[in-house]
């Protein structure tokens, strides 16, 4: 892939560094992305209908077996050449004084696997469990047949530590990436349809600002007009081949 050599300039000047990452990076992880049809026993849900605590109230077996079924495909997976560029390209911006922020939808933790000192997890993990009733995340509790399984402090459901569509999300996470959106010299938009929302504004916050916007993604998105850069393809194939150019 040809890539602009005015954008491997700008990388090499840039002081400061933002990456928004959605499921398309994970999905040559083998991980389907969030309105790929589901597979299986799934493909009859919509998944903005389950990600909700209206789905939870009326089921909370169904949303619990859910993500259940996704834990297990994130444990088999894991994180694919497009994950590992990104941790290079901070260790390349830290080791000359220059900053990096991650930010990312997802909910599959795979960049904390390829050892980024700090990842911005705007919807939760997946990885994680919480207390329905009083939302502090409890490691264990005792094995059960039950589902969802009891919180051991004061009885009620225990939910996936992730944010459903109509709940707020973290608010200091929120915080740090809008305001990272907002000082940065470059914006990378990566593997994401821009659809969610707060997380969709956080691209045209760093076009507002006179960043350099690069979108990396293999179809059109709303953001795609807009950006600076709209690089259409593969992001484990994009990044490496990008780092590689800028870093060689
Ligand atoms: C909130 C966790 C307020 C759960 C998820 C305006 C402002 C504020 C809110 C709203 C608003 N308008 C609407 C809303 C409400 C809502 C919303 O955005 N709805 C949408 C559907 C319109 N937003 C919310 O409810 C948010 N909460 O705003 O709260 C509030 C404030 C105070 C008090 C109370 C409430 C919460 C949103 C979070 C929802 N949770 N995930 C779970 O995972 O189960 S969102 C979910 O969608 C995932 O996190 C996923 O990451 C995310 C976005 O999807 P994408 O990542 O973009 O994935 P998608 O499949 O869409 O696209 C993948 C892309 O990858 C594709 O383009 C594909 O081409 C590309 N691709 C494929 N292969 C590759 C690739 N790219 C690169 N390489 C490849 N190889």
């Amino acid at each position: 892939m040809t890539l602009p050599l005015t954008l491997i300039e700008t990388l090499r000047r840039a002081n400061s560094v933002a990456v928004l990452t959605g499921a398309g990076i994970s999905a040559e992880s083998g991980l389907p992305t969030f309105r790929e049809a589901q597979t299986g026993l799934w493909a009859k849900y919509e998944p903005t209908e389950l990600a909700t605590p209206q789905a939870f109230e009326r089921n909370p077996q169904l949303v619990w077996d859910w993500y259940a079924w996704r834990r297990e495909l994130v444990t088999q997976s894991k994180p694919n050449a497009g994950h590992y560029a990104l941790a290079a390209m901070e260790r390349h911006l830290h080791a000359t004084g220059k900053t990096f922020t991650l930010i990312t939808q997802n909910v599959d933790g795979f960049h904390h696997l390829v050892g980024h000192q700090t990842v911005l997890e705007l919807h939760g993990n997946i990885q994680r469990t919480k207390c329905y009733r009083e939302n502090t995340v409890i490691p264990t509790w005792p094995s059960t047949e039950e589902r969802p399984p009891r919180c051991p402090r004061c009885g009620g459901y225990l939910r996936p530590d992730v944010v459903w569509f109509g709940e707020a999300l973290p608010p200091a996470t929120l915080t740090a990436a809008l305001q990272a959106a907002q000082v940065c010299e470059v914006f990378f938009s990566i593997g994401t349809s821009g659809l969610v929302e707060p997380a969709a504004s956080l691209p045209r916050l760093a076009l507002d600002a006179k960043a350099c916007v690069v979108e990396i993604n293999p179809t059109p998105t709303p953001l795609t007009p807009q950006a600076t850069y709209a690089i259409a393809g593969a992001s484990g194939t994009v990044l490496p081949e990008l780092v590689q150019a800028v870093w060689p």
